[in-house]
């Protein structure tokens, strides 16, 4: 059976993991969630996910979320010998801590100024871009440490995929990120030098660019998390 990926089309992890699909030739069908309505919300959703987040990998009946481990999976079971996912323990490592920090350090601090205020109506605030500026910084201290022309390595991973998901929220609302020179320059090396992948993430970027200048309607999202409602999870 073919595999799905149920995904949000504007959303930092789907788009991660169509990058890996789209670089190991991975023929899949694109189930796209509804993120605003709240299709991931129900309780047949949370049947693939009980986190109920996007995305979901559907591989023949088996269920699989968290985009890191979705593309490790994708990487280990399909590509065995694919360098966006290198074999050697050392290098996987460096692979490993650049997803971890993207997940727990990077992503989430862009994410907490990018993209909540948009999709849940949180406040950019003082805070959130001393985060994002801190969560920049490292990343241009890994990239000037590791002397490498991608994240991980000097070829392309899965971390790029996840980092430059990440990056691409600064873009769409407008960013600067040119005090972070090495992080521009990795941001429009990849972008460059994968066009067809960059065409994933730029559809993305082009979406949530046009929500930041179009805000979204959330008066009938029906979405625990958001600050306006007063019901439990
Ligand atoms: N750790 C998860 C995060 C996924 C995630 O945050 N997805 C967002 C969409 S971009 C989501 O589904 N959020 C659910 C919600 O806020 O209702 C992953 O990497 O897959």
């Amino acid at each position: 059976m073919t595999m799905k990926l149920y995904a949000v089309s504007d959303g930092p992890p789907s788009l991660a993991v169509r990058m890996v699909l789209q670089a190991l030739n991975i023929p899949y069908e694109l189930v796209n969630v509804d993120f605003i309505a709240g299709e991931h919300m129900t309780d047949e959703y949370a049947k693939m996910n009980p986190q109920k987040e996007i995305p979901v990998l559907d591989d023949d009946g088996f269920y699989l979320s968290e985009s890191i481990a979705i593309m490790q999976y994708l990487c280990d079971k399909y590509a065995t010998n694919s360098n966006l996912y290198p074999r050697d323990a050392n290098k996987r490592a460096i692979v490993n801590q650049r997803l971890c920090f993207n997940m727990g350090f990077y992503y989430s601090a862009i994410s907490a100024h990018s993209m909540a205020p948009i999709f849940f109506d949180y406040q950019r605030t003082d805070m959130t871009l001393k985060k994002v500026n801190n969560a920049l910084n490292v990343f241009e201290t890994y990239l000037r440490d590791g002397g490498k022309k991608y994240a991980a390595a000097d070829f392309l991973t899965i971390a790029d995929f996840g980092l430059v998901s990440a990056t691409l929220c600064l873009e769409a609302i407008g960013f600067d990120i040119s005090s972070y020179p090495l992080v521009q320059k990795w941001y429009e090396t990849f972008k460059q030098e994968n066009p067809e992948l960059w065409e994933i993430g730029k559809g993305g970027m082009l979406e949530i660019s046009e929500f930041e200048n179009n805000p979204p309607d959330l008066s009938h999202m029906k979405h625990p998390f958001h600050p306006t409602r007063k019901s439990k999870v």
